[in-house]
């Protein structure tokens, strides 16, 4: 499949939306700094730790285009190109990125509706500039995450709209399920996440009926979880309970994560998993903090739409 044909068409409306959300200036002079570009029209500066960090702590990952002197700034790319830089304390574009899972980079995108996932990993350029064939698959209010760790930094995930034009459908969440199919594997979820504690979520492989018992490791794991709140795509840390090599993980069909949700509601989780030599993507929609379904997943048939939703009436 010819990925960047098919999306050519989306680039030209993407560099108008950035042109229109960051002014024009900006991204056509590679050289500006981007520190001045923060949406809010604060300057970036640099300080020490504070209080402020404290809050900052408990505020979920990917909510922020700006944070702690770092800012997420989409520029101008040809046609089937994504391209950002991270804005630095100093003003000048981050050229310098500790390897977390595997990768310097990790960009996550997805719709405001939960729909579109993509996770991918850009090149970086000697100017500081991240590449990559753009992920933003048809028209939507597309939210990119950038998850990295600047050289001599903590951990951050940014995120930043992104409006791709053209005839949008908005999909409706998926009921809540503990089994979903992609490419001819099957794969079911044990666990419900419970909020302000960590949660074990199991992820069991299988294809064809039969167990998968040979996974192939992903960015340091034997699978990578993604899981995104409805409503603000709060992006959420989990991490996987174990590690290929480590004596005691097996390459599945069972992998586990821990993770850990800062409030009650619905969840859209993304699980990656390699296996053939390609990357596959498992969805799942689950409620937090509803009972957990434990080791004994709810028997297939139609999911329940309003079961556990907390909140009656609040959509
Ligand atoms: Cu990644």
């Amino acid at each position: 499949m010819n990925t960047v044909t098919r999306m050519g068409g989306f680039a030209l409306g993407l560099a108008a939306v950035f042109g229109a959300a960051y002014g024009i200036g900006r991204v056509v002079d590679p050289a500006a700094p981007v520190a001045e570009s923060r949406p809010d029209g604060g300057v970036a500066h640099s300080s020490g730790p504070t209080a402020h960090d404290e809050v900052t702590d408990r505020t979920p990952g990917g909510l922020l285009v700006s944070d702690r002197g770092y800012t997420l700034v989409p520029v101008a790319a040809p046609a089937g190109e994504f391209a950002f830089r991270i804005g630095g304390p100093d003003g000048r574009p981050v050229i310098g990125y500790d390897v977390a899972h595997d990768k310097r980079m990790h960009l996550i995108v997805a719709r405001r509706d939960l729909s579109g996932f993509r996770h991918v990993h850009p090149d970086l350029a000697p100017d500081g500039t991240w590449r990559v064939d753009t992920p933003l698959d048809g028209p939507g209010q597309w939210r990119a995450f950038a998850d990295f760790t600047p050289t001599g930094g903590e951990a951050l995930t940014l995120g930043v709209d992104v409006t791709v034009p053209g005839e949008l459908t908005e999909r409706p969440l998926p009921a809540p399920a503990t089994s979903t199919t992609v490419d001819g594997y099957t794969v079911t979820l044990a666990g419900v996440p419970q909020p302000g504690r960590t949660s074990s979520l199991t992820l069991s492989v299988s294809r064809d009926g039969r167990p998968v018992t040979d996974l192939e490791p992903y960015l340091g794991a034997y699978g990578h979880l993604v899981a995104l709140r409805r409503g603000d795509l709060a992006y959420l840390h989990v991490h996987p309970d174990g590690t290929p090599g480590d004596g005691r993980t097996r390459p599945g069909p069972e992998v586990t994560f821990l993770a850990e949700v800062p409030s009650a509601g619905s969840y859209r989780l993304y699980l990656d998993f390699r296996h053939g030599g390609r990357v596959h993507t498992a969805e799942f929609t689950v409620v937090a903090g509803t009972a957990t379904t434990g080791g004994d997943p709810t028997p297939s048939g139609p999911a329940p739409t309003e079961h556990g939703t907390p909140g009656h009436g609040h959509n």
